[in-house]
């Protein structure tokens, strides 16, 4: 098994993220992802929606940046680029052209991805894992999935995509962790501005603590 570089494989699938100890949102009764931006107008899918596209399975590896693996996933959902084609290329004005991605999560997180990321074959909004419905800890009802690209840019809980023609306001700018904005696995883009073997003992240091404060708000911990 090769994993990207500098990257190392740990049992099962963590919960991880900035929510830290927060327990995961309450899955709405009748979820929806929101879309807007440069549009001509907004529009909200339902899950009603989404059903009416291809149905895909995914099987990959999922790769934090602070560098644990989760391997051999199997996910399921749809495409986000039939989810692009379908419904949002037809709300575009003929010279509008977008470059980049805002997806939202029910708990505020964010991630930003250039269009072109995000179109990749295998990006998918999932509502599956392994053969059950996602679970709170990891996204429910829906979540992005991008295995080429570090965990930061796979929004869990996902409720709205906001297209934009250029880069949006970017709040971790001058922050001393900003992450690379396309965090490809790959070519190890883990920082903006550091190489990633440099940041690489750093943000190892963060796996155990932040691992430690995700699992206390898990509805599934073991106790
Ligand atoms: N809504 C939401 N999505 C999120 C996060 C988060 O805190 N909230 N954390 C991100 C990070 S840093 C990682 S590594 C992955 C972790 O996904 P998991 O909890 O399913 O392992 O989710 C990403 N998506
Ligand atoms: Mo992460």
């Amino acid at each position: 098994m090769t994993l990207p570089p500098g990257q190392r494989a740990v049992d099962g699938f963590p919960r991880f993220g900035t929510h830290l100890h927060h327990p995961p949102p309450p899955v709405p009764a009748e979820p929806v992802i929101t879309i807007g931006g440069a549009l001509a107008k907004g529009v909200t899918l339902t899950t009603g929606d989404l059903a009416e596209l291809p149905r895909r399975e995914l099987g990959a590896d999922f790769h934090c940046v602070a560098g644990w693996s989760a391997t051999g996933l199997l996910w399921e959902g749809v495409a986000f680029e039939a989810v692009y084609r379908t419904h949002v290329v037809p709300l575009l004005a003929p010279d509008t052209v977008i470059s980049h991605v805002v997806f939202e999560g029910l708990d505020g997180y964010r991630s930003v991805a250039l269009l072109e990321d995000a179109r990749a074959e295998d990006v998918l909004i999932a509502d599956r894992l392994d053969g059950r419905p996602l679970d709170g800890d990891h996204g429910a009802p829906l979540r992005l999935v991008s295995p080429s690209q570090y965990g930061f840019i796979s929004t869990k809980h996902l409720c709205r995509m906001e297209f934009h023609t250029t880069a949006p306001p970017d709040p971790d700018r001058w922050s001393p962790i900003a992450a690379h904005q396309r965090g490809r696995v790959w070519q190890e883009e883990r920082h903006r501005h550091l190489p990633g073997r440099v940041v690489r003992p750093v943000y190892r240091g963060l796996i155990g603590p932040i691992r430690a404060l995700s699992a206390r708000g898990s509805r599934t911990r073991p106790r």
